[in-house]
């Protein structure tokens, strides 16, 4: 972490980054869902920071740390990152990206476009092509006003698997498309990995992703609840770690 430090000077306590030669057109929050994967967080802070400064982001890294051993919850930690970095910043638009991806191409920008993105469009594991043409999984990214127009992203998808494929049909449902990288430019490795502890497969997601056109009314930022426990500022990158309750469990009150 130290050298990693050493390599990026210009980066700010909390893991922000604005250019000193130019006013970068989009603020941006790269939002990172995370739980016990310190190695993993190692290898992205030392890959895109210096990617993430060529493209020349006006950028805060955020890891929102899912607290405890609850059934982890990708989407609602997202859900959480988006409320919690707009309290910091002016930022109008938002990259998730899960902890063990990184970009093979500085082209790939870390930014948002007209429609909602999908970034991780090769990825090695999948042969460097898309797994299926709905795929939205990976590394996204979403303007403040499109994330607010699908009511962000569904906070109950406990485990492993669904909340991107429902992700992608908010944002279809609410009349938008999915702009995209070419797979030249869209390659993109995952650092190899276990499956993690309490984030096994949802049994539920196929019946809850046929559910979306109506549950996207009521299960989003609109219903979204947690506590944050702590945020913390590190040199490379900000630290919220929260409590979201679990499945049909709300978060604690203290
Ligand atoms: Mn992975």
């Amino acid at each position: 972490m130290e050298d990693v430090m050493k390599a990026n000077p210009m980066v700010r306590e909390g893991g922000h980054f604005t250019p000193a030669d130019c006013v970068a057109l989009q603020k941006v929050a790269i939002l990172i869902p995370f739980r016990n994967r310190d190695e993993h967080l190692k290898y992205w802070l030392s890959y895109l920071h210096p990617i993430l400064q060529r493209q020349q982001l006006d950028y805060g890294v955020y890891i929102i740390n899912q607290h405890g051993e609850e059934t982890f919850n990708r989407a609602k930690i997202l859900n959480v990152g988006f409320v919690e970095a707009l309290k910091e910043y002016d930022y109008n638009c938002f990259v998730f990206s899960d902890v063990d991806l990184i970009p093979m191409d500085d082209r790939n920008l870390y930014k948002c476009y007209s429609q909602p993105r999908h970034i991780a469009v090769a990825m090695d594991k999948f042969g460097f092509r898309l797994p299926y043409n709905q795929f939205f999984g990976g590394i996204s990214s979403l303007s403040k006003e499109q994330h607010e127009k699908i009511n962000g992203f569904p906070n109950e998808y406990w485990g492993w698997g669904g909340e991107d494929d429902d992700i992608y049909k908010r944002i279809i449902f609410k009349g938008m498309g999915i702009s995209r990288p070419d797979g030249v430019i869209g390659k993109c490795r995952m650092i190899k990995h276990e499956r993690d502890k309490n984030n096994e497969p949802n049994p539920q997601r196929f019946n809850k992703i046929s559910n979306t056109r109506l549950t996207m009314q009521n299960d989003g930022l609109n219903s979204l609840k947690y506590r944050v426990i702590e945020i913390k500022k590190y040199p490379l990158y900000t630290f919220i770690d929260v409590d979201i309750g679990g499945p049909g469990r709300p978060p604690s009150l203290s």
